[in-house]
């Protein structure tokens, strides 16, 4: 195996957030602005993904022989599966490297609590050879934006992913084009004197009094972090996270011809 200057960014976030849609698309930009950059499929019990995974973990752990070998139901299976993701880095890795891109972009499994709080998925982000790596963390913008308290709790989660893997990482809020009414009102919540006033409406007081608590102390900490409003629909705010993105990243300017 012979070792290549590399970059990588994963996609983590809420299931159903859309990081495979949004693995797709910066893929697409990448190209667009001539880099080479190669996904990879992290996520063992896919079926269908919106792009053609160069790298694949499929290829190394089956679902459906998990499950009948070792009679196991579909979530069983998963667990096993998402556990087998840390054995396979190896193999995982010199495919990488016989690809030699510019960076690669790992798109998770949609179970995050499979990825992030056992053991193999931050085992695997942290001994996977990269000189320089970055987390995605999507809130779904759906979910995120139907109340103060869903904003609250997904940004705790964001944190305590940030916490678990320890790499840096840029918080985007997904589906910007289908909240496109509650903007205004997500844009207020950056500031923590207006997600406390959100939190005035809250009809549950007791789970209003513990939000604004976990709200102390996420600002308290310097752990909460706006999240990049973006479409992957209507590209809206891509630009916004590739800059955030380059900051971070030895990504360079668009390499032109
Ligand atoms: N309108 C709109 N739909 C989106 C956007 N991003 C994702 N979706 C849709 O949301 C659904 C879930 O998207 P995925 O990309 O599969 O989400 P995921 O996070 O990979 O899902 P899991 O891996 O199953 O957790 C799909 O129907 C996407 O088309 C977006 O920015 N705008
Ligand atoms: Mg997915």
């Amino acid at each position: 195996m012979f070792q290549v200057y590399l970059e990588t960014i994963f996609v983590t976030g809420t299931a159903g957030a859309g990081k495979s849609l949004l693995t797709s698309k910066l893929m697409e930009w990448y190209k667009d602005n001539n880099f080479y950059p190669i996904s990879l499929n992290l996520d063992p019990g896919v079926v269908s993904l919106p792009y053609e995974p160069d790298v694949d973990v499929r290829n190394y752990i089956d679902i459906s022989k998990i499950m009948s070998e070792h009679n196991l139901g579909p979530n069983g299976a998963l667990i096993m599966a998402a556990d087998l993701i840390a054995t396979k880095l190896d193999e995982i890795q010199e495919e990488v490297y016989n690809l030699n891109p510019d960076f690669v972009i790992a798109d998770t499994p949609g179970q995050i609590e499979l990825f992030i709080f056992r053991a193999s998925g931050p085992y695997f982000v942290s001994n996977f050879q990269s000189d320089n790596k970055i987390n995605i963390f999507a809130f779904d913008g759906i979910l995120a934006s139907s109340s103060p308290i869903n904003f609250i709790s997904i940004a705790l989660m964001a944190t305590s992913v940030r916490l678990r893997l320890n790499i840096s990482q840029i918080d985007v809020m997904t589906k910007r084009d289908l909240v496109i009414d509650k903007l205004g009102e997500i844009i207020r919540w950056s500031s923590k004197s207006s997600l406390e006033d959100s939190l005035q409406n809250e009809k549950n007081i007791e789970y209003s009094i513990l939000s604004k608590d976990l709200l102390h102390a996420l600002f308290k900490n310097k752990l909460m972090q706006n999240p990049i409003l973006i479409s992957s629909l209507t590209m809206s705010g891509m630009v916004n996270l590739t800059a955030a993105l380059s900051r971070v990243l030895n990504l360079g300017e668009d390499k032109g011809d």
